[in-house]
This record gives structure tokens, sequence and C-alpha cells, in this order.
């Protein structure tokens, strides 16, 4: 879609400019801009404010050195990222991630997405986002906690439980969370809030863990109940077998659905019985291994070498949840081919721009990534609560107020859409309903 509004094509005209070599980032701000079109219509102040000019620049971005000694007395250095995108509403607030694609286009696009997401929560958190090209595959747990030692002892410098608080992404689950913990406390002589997914013993809220898979789920289920259809009976597709694809699976099966196929980055299961998430756990969580090895304990299942076929498997719903791009046009066409009526992004921003027109243009149900998988950060923002309290809510209690916000993501996302003439469009929704907000404090503020 070629944007048309003279205002916001200057804007992303010269940071075409700028950041041509960012290409995650353009991405992500070319989809919020299409959808922002009809809103700087109808605001004037919003240009005159230089809003948008202000909103594709990050407060602040970090870059640095991350030195580390491996099992054999070897050195390496990565390179080591945060950027602080907006604190309209409040302490920035977002994963990091460890891959080693990692890049700065790939975190200011996730900073950038994770502004609108964390606005479309209800919650105070602002946005941004952090990692490294460190690849944390085969290293031992005494390499992953030097490197994540290292990490922060630069990081600590910029975050604070009221600046900005990390969590989880790609690479970084639990165990990393507790190293990257441990380095804040001791470099800082504090114990606080400053990151969230951390251990139960320490401070961790229930529920974090399986909030995203959760969330997205509660968010589909919203999305496919509003249409008359539901994940009663549903074949579903999970790209991934990380943290949001495993939860994804069982909250899915919960509801109704049978899991039939999940990936990771070298291929595909798939299990016409449906996929057991207990399963999963224990190769993914405990023992870190390949997907390929589901084999070993369950007879049923088939493995296909190569992690892009998964979308020719035939489904009624795909749950993309692993990482960005990973769901093209041929994608895209193969599930539209096969009949697949609904896609829910619990990874951010898997389907490229052409997967997405080819999903709205057939009339498919689609929930975007900021509104589907706000389920693990808003999570995060309740521990933060819990933690701010010195106080820990149960399991039913953090799931419910989940559900709840899940709920109210959906419908402002849909009454956007329709108060600005694109009903049903949950894109255009989630970005405008996710602005508003932002854009509202800043006017508020003041040129800052
Ligand atoms: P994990 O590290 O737990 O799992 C990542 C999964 O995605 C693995 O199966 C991995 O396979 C696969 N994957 C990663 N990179 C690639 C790649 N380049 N090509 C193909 N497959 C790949 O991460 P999460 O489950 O936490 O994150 C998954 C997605 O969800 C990401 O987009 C993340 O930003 C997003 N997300 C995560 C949230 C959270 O709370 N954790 C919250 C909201 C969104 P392999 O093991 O082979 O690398
Ligand atoms: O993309 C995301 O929303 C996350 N990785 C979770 C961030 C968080 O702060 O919990």
């Amino acid at each position: 879609m070629a944007l048309k509004n003279e205002y916001l094509k200057g804007v992303y005209g010269s940071l075409e400019e700028k950041s041509g070599h960012e290409p995650e980032f353009l991405q992500a701000v070319r989809e919020v801009l299409e959808s922002l079109e009809p809103v700087v219509e109808r605001r004037p102040e919003l240009e005159k404010n230089g809003i948008i000019e202000r909103l594709v620049e990050p407060e602040r971005t970090v870059m640095f050195r991350v030195p580390w000694v491996d099992d054999s007395g070897k050195v390496w250095v990565n390179r080591g990222y945060r950027v602080q995108f907006n604190s309209a509403i409040g302490p920035y607030k977002g994963g990091l991630r460890l891959h080693p694609s990692v890049n700065l286009s790939i975190i200011k696009f996730l900073g950038f997405e994770q502004v609108f997401k964390n606005s479309l929560t209800t919650l105070p958190i602002g946005g941004g986002k952090g990692g490294s090209d460190f690849d944390p595959k085969g290293k031992s747990d005494g390499e992953i906690m030097r490197f994540c030692q290292s990490f922060m002892t630069e990081l600590c410098r910029h975050i604070g439980p009221a600046t900005d608080v990390p969590a989880g992404d790609i690479g970084v689950g639990g165990r990393e969370i507790g190293y990257l913990f441990g380095q804040y406390k001791r470099l800082r002589n504090e114990y606080s809030g400053v990151l969230t997914g951390k251990g139960l013993t320490y401070g961790g809220s229930l529920a974090r863990t399986e909030a995203t898979g959760y969330g997205l789920c509660y968010f589909a289920d919203e999305m496919l109940k509003a249409a008359g259809r539901s994940f009663v009976g549903a074949n579903v597709v999970i790209s991934g077998s990380g943290n949001v694809a495993i939860y994804a699976n069982q909250k899915a099966t919960a509801l109704g659905a049978k899991v039939i196929a999940m990936s990771d980055s070298n291929g595909y299961i798939v299990d016409e019985k449906g996929i057991d998430y207990k399963v999963m756990k224990e190769i993914k969580e405990v023992r870190r291994e390949r997907i390929k090895t589901y084999l070993n304990y369950v007879s049923t299942a088939k493995y296909v070498e190569g992690c892009k076929g998964i979308w020719t498997v035939p489904c009624d719903v795909a749950l993309p949840c692993a990482t960005q791009n990973e769901l093209d046009e041929e994608g895209a066409k193969a599930l539209v081919q096969n009949g697949c009526f609904a896609v829910a992004e619990g990874a951010n921003m898997p389907s490229t721009p052409e997967a997405v027109a080819i999903f709205q243009s057939a009339g498919l149900l689609f929930a975007p990534a900021k509104a589907a998988n706000a389920g693990g950060v808003a999570t995060s923002a309740l521990e933060m609560s819990q933690n701010s309290q010195r106080l820990s809510w149960t399991f039913e209690e953090v799931d419910a107020k989940l559900h709840g916000i899940m709920v109210s993501i959906y419908q402002n996302a849909s009454k956007a859409a329709e108060e600005y003439g694109k009903p049903g469009d949950l894109v255009a929704g989630a970005n405008i309903a996710g602005f508003l907000k932002v854009a509202d404090a800043m006017l508020a503020q003041g040129i800052v």
C-alpha cells in the first residue's frame, strides 16, 4: 500500500534516507504509518507537534561491547544493544533477545512495535528492546552465565525499576533472567523488580512463563467467537517450539483444538494425533534438544527437514510463534489454498507485508502481533505491580487478569478499526488504539 498523506509520506521518506540500512525497522514503521493516515487527517495537532517524527526516533540507543570467556579460556566479544524507544506512558519495557541474527535494525523494529503493544495492554509501560548477537546454542551453563554477567555489567547503568525493565525474548528464558538479575543485584546492591520473567523464588510472577502463549489463544478465541467460529475441533499449526509456541499449544489444546505441527529453525514435526506440549516442554526447556528428537518420544510423529514447509500442512488456524518474516507470500498462499480461516501472530512481525495482504484480501481472520502477543508483556507489568506491593498473586488471579486484558485489547482494537472506517481490520485497529494513548501522553508532556 502506498502512503497518501503528505505529512506521513514526508516523515517516512526522511526516515528511509537515514535508516535505509535498517529494513526490519522500516517495515514495522511503514505498517504503522499506513494505519495512521485517517488519524493524522482528523487530528492536525499531531503534525503541528511533530508527534510522528518524535515517535519514529528512539529516545536513546545504547550499544556496547560484551567480552566473555568460554570454557577453554578463549575470549569472545559480542555486541550488546538497548533501545529505549518511548517513555511517554511508563518506564521502558521490553525483552532482550540473544540470537546471532540480532542487529540494530532488528532491535529497533522490536522496540518500535513494543511501544504500541505496551500501550494496548492498558498498563503503564513504555517501549524498549535489547539483546545481543551472542548465540546461546550449544553453550554451557557457565558460558551463558559469564555472558549474561558481562552483558549486565554494562546494561545496569541504563536500567532500573522506574527507568527501564527488561525481560526475556528469543534465547532469553528463566535461566538467563536469573543470571542477569543476580549480577544487577550484586553491582547495584539493590533488590528490586528491575527485570521480569524472574524465577518464583526471587520475585517472579506465577503465569508469566505461560502468559504469551495463553494470551495469544485468549485473543484468538475472542476473534474467532466474534466471527461465529471457535477452537473446538480446529486443526492448528504452530511454528516455533520455544516459550510462546509451547504454551500456545497447551492453551489451544485446552480450548478444544488439536495442534498438528510445530517447528524449530531446522525443520518441523507433524502428528495428526496432536502434539503433546508436555513432551515439547521436556525437549526444549529441560533437555535443550532439537525438535527432531520428538520422534524418540512419540512414534506417530513425522519429521520434515526445513522450517518454511510447515505452512503447507493443511490447517484451520495458524499461529506463527517463531520469528520475524517467517511467513511469506508463498506460505500465506499455501495456507489460504488449504482452507485456513484464521492466523494469529505469537511472534513479532512473523508475517511479511505481502502475506498480510493475502490474508486480508482472502477474508481470513487476522490477529496482528502487537495485539495478539501482548499477554507476555502485560503479565510482566503485573509482575512489576506485585514486586512494588511486595506481594504475589495466585496463578488463577494472574491468569484471570491476563484473560481480561486480552479481551479488552481485542475490543479496543475492533472499536478503533470501526471508528476510523476500517471495520474488522485489526491491524489498523491495534495500531490506532496503541498510538492514540501514546500520542495523547506525548502531547500533554510538551516537546520532549
Ligand atoms: P524462544 O527462544 O523460546 O523460541 C524461539 C523459537 O523460534 C525456537 O523454536 C526457535 O528455533 C525459533 N526461531 C528463532 N529464530 C528463528 C529463525 N531465524 N528461523 C526459524 N526459527 C527460529 O523464543 P520465544 O518463544 O520467547 O519467542 C518467539 C517469538 O515470540 C519471537 O518473535 C519473540 O519476539 C516473540 N515474543 C515473545 C514473548 C515472550 O514473552 N517470550 C512475548 C511476545 C512476543 P531454534 O531453537 O531452532 O532457534
Ligand atoms: O516481545 C515481547 O513483548 C516480549 N518479548 C516480552 C517483553 C516483556 O517485557 O515481558
